[in-house]
């Protein structure tokens, strides 16, 4: 399906998966929404995107209060007039050992990985039914299939909302025209690993460098596969890792 003139609001859409997910969006025509808390960075990529003829909206918000999201879609539909899809990116990883009872970097990472995927969906799913269809996309991770060393917490974010997803596509798919998917993706060049703390972590972060890794446009292109395609086709999980990733 054509993505020309549909609109589009991206979640952790300043860095990484996001932004290159909101490039790669623009340039296939759709109207992008890119949401974050970092202004400034949103502003500038919108006017990457504008430079290369798309069109972008920017609104700053937080994925964890419900009035942002609210704000967002009622920027969105005042500027494009309508939301066709949304794409649940915000994450956060501080992976940490549970010895070391790291609870504040626990609470946020069920905040932002469980409840800004709630709260993205509850905020876009009244103009979905109206418009008896769209599209949800929620950024899960190879983290749902698996567990590694000091990701119980956010193994169990992920798996949260990928059984989600699956729990949204079930009840909404076929009696709202609503598509969901959940993209699972193994190790991305991004700056995620930027928030862990726990210095044994950090530690094993070193002897993971020079692991072969994907590019963001890699999940971009995995996004757009699943959206570009025919209202009938629900591509339910994309799991991408890699080739050399077990
Ligand atoms: O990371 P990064 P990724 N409210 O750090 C935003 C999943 N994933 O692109 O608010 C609103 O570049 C933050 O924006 P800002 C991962 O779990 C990744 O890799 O300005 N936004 C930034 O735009 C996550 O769900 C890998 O700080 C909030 C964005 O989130 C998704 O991919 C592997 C926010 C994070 O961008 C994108 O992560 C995998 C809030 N409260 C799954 N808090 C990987 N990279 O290897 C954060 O399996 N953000």
């Amino acid at each position: 399906m054509n993505l020309k003139d549909r609109t589009i609001i991206i979640t952790g859409a300043s860095s990484g998966i996001g932004e290159a997910t909101a490039k790669k969006l623009a340039s296939e025509g759709a109207n992008v929404v890119l949401m974050a808390r970092s202004k400034d960075k949103l502003n500038t990529i919108k006017d990457t995107i504008e430079t290369h003829g798309g069109k972008a909206l920017v609104v700053d918000g937080d994925v964890t209060k419900t009035s942002d999201f609210e704000n967002a879609v009622s920027k969105t539909v005042d500027t494009f007039g309508s939301v066709d899809g949304l794409i649940n990116n915000a994450g956060l990883m501080p992976l940490s050992y549970i010895n070391k009872l790291k609870t504040e970097e626990w609470h946020t990472m069920v905040d932002v990985n469980i409840k800004g995927v709630l709260n993205g969906v509850a905020a876009v799913l009244p103009k979905m039914i109206d418009n008896k269809g769209g599209d949800i996309i929620n950024v899960s991770s190879m983290a749902a299939h698996r567990y590694f060393p000091g990701g119980a917490v956010y193994c169990a974010t992920k798996s949260a909302v990928k059984m989600f997803s699956e729990g949204l596509r079930q009840e909404l798919t076929p009696k709202y025209g609503i598509n969901v998917t959940s993209i699972e993706p193994g190790a991305v060049a991004t700056p995620l690993t930027d928030t862990i703390t726990d210095e044994d972590i950090k530690d094993n972060m070193k002897d993971m460098m020079g692991m072969t890794t994907l590019e963001p446009e890699d999940i971009a292109n995995a996004i757009h596969y699943a959206l570009s395609q025919p209202k009938r086709v629900n591509i339910n999980d994309v799991y991408i890792v890699p080739s050399d990733q077990q």
